[in-house]
């Protein structure tokens, strides 16, 4: 095999995940602006992932929010995706929504609010084994506004004791994603602030227990492929939340702020073995579409994960070891920035056009008229998910 034919088989392999929430209706504290034709169940939500799918070739799993996407039968609605082409993927616990969770989750003062997050999540791990998800994915609003409201040390003990519990509850082949951020809802602490908290609960737990990094989820500056390169290395990191940001937890399409920043997280996932699908690491977006369209701004998501990829997979490692061997920055910096620096763009279309693909699948989701069905059939009824 040529080194670009290894390039193109690697791309063939790629998978990224697409957040049901993505679909339906989102904004800004100050406003939720509605477009036409956004998705009002679960079903509905699936079928739209499923055209990103179905133009990109790429996209072929759908994460669930729950209760975002509660339904009756959740082993139906594994068939409902396949059917459409795709299937169910991780299942994202939700115990930020409910009035009861003012003062946290799984750390709040509160047995009573304790047991019912932890209840909450030991759900969810049922509809995995319904759907037959692999990863369950952890995200806590838990934190403190400030100094004094709580025992930041207790709150660690409770948390601790809560993934003890989950943990326990998984299945052979069941993993849980523990998801940090820095601040937001919280102000003055947060209880899984960091990589390296997530890192040492996750470590305690055991090897189904990972960390997954949402993109969104740092300090402005911070290096983020450092903190890839060393939970590949470790073994510990379970997945990825792609979505840019300019100044916090903005959910804007990956690799729009800095489709450089993307370009050196793959690398180092590339780097370190984790784009091989033995791997396990979930690559997943995390956005919402508040002013532009959802379905084309997904879609555009998986083109800018694919370039990014593309790119860290063109890198000629022979020639980046030689110099860095050699101690030779300029050369190394060099080679790495002509994989970064060549247009994949014509290579991807090639690729997508020996799949049976259109080439262009921005243009062809536009021209299938998928979007003015979706705004005529969809009227009447709440849309689902955010606050649903
Ligand atoms: C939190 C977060 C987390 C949630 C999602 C909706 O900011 O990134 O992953 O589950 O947003
Ligand atoms: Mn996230
Ligand atoms: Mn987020």
């Amino acid at each position: 095999m040529t080194a670009s034919e290894a390039v193109t088989s690697a791309l063939r392999g790629q998978a990224i995940e697409l957040p049901s929430w993505a679909f339906g209706n989102s904004g800004t504290r100050f406003k939720v602006f509605p477009q036409a034709g956004v998705p009002r169940t679960p079903q509905e939500k699936i079928a739209d992932a499923a055209q990103v799918h179905r133009y990109t070739g790429i996209a072929p799993s759908v994460a669930l929010h729950i209760p975002w996407d509660t339904v009756d039968d959740y082993a139906q609605l594994a068939d409902y995706a396949r059917h459409l082409g795709v299937r169910l993927g991780t299942i994202n616990s939700n115990v930020f929504q409910d009035n009861d969770y003012k003062l946290g989750s799984v750390t709040n003062p509160d047995p009573r609010v304790r047991r019912k997050a932890l209840d909450h999540l030991l759900e969810c791990v049922d509809i995995m084994d319904a759907t037959g998800s692999r990863d369950l994915k952890l995200w806590f609003a838990d934190g403190t506004n400030y100094p004094g409201q709580d025992d930041i040390r207790a709150r660690q003990d409770r948390l601790a004791e809560a993934l003890a519990a989950v943990y326990e509850r998984l299945g052979p082949n069941q993993r849980m994603l523990l998801e940090y951020k820095l601040f937001e809802p919280a102000f003055y602490t947060t209880d899984v602030p960091d990589w390296g908290t997530a890192y040492a609960h996750c470590l305690k737990l055991g090897d189904k227990a990972q960390v997954v990094v949402d993109t969104g989820h740092h300090a402005p500056g911070t290096n983020i492929e450092f903190i890839v390169a060393f939970l590949l290395r470790e073994n510990k990191l379970g997945g990825f939340d792609f979505n840019s940001r300019f100044y916090a937890d903005d959910d804007l399409m990956v690799g729009a702020a800095d489709p450089f920043q993307l370009f050196r997280i793959m690398y180092e996932v590339v780097r370190g073995g984790g784009y091989a699908p033995e791997a396990g690491i979930a690559f997943m977006l995390d956005q919402c579409h508040n002013i532009e369209p959802k379905i084309p701004g997904q879609i555009r998501s998986v083109l800018n994960a694919q370039e990014a990829t593309a790119k860290a997979l063109l890198v000629d490692t022979e020639a980046l070891e030689q110099a860095q061997r050699a101690g030779d920055v300029l050369g190394a910096n060099a080679v790495l920035m002509d994989a970064y620096n060549t247009d994949v763009r014509p290579m991807l279309a090639q690729l997508r056009e020996q799949q049976g693909l259109d080439a262009d699948p921005m243009a062809a989701f536009a021209a299938s008229g998928y979007a003015e069905k979706i705004a005529a059939d969809r009227v009447g009824g709440e849309q689902a998910g955010w606050g649903a």
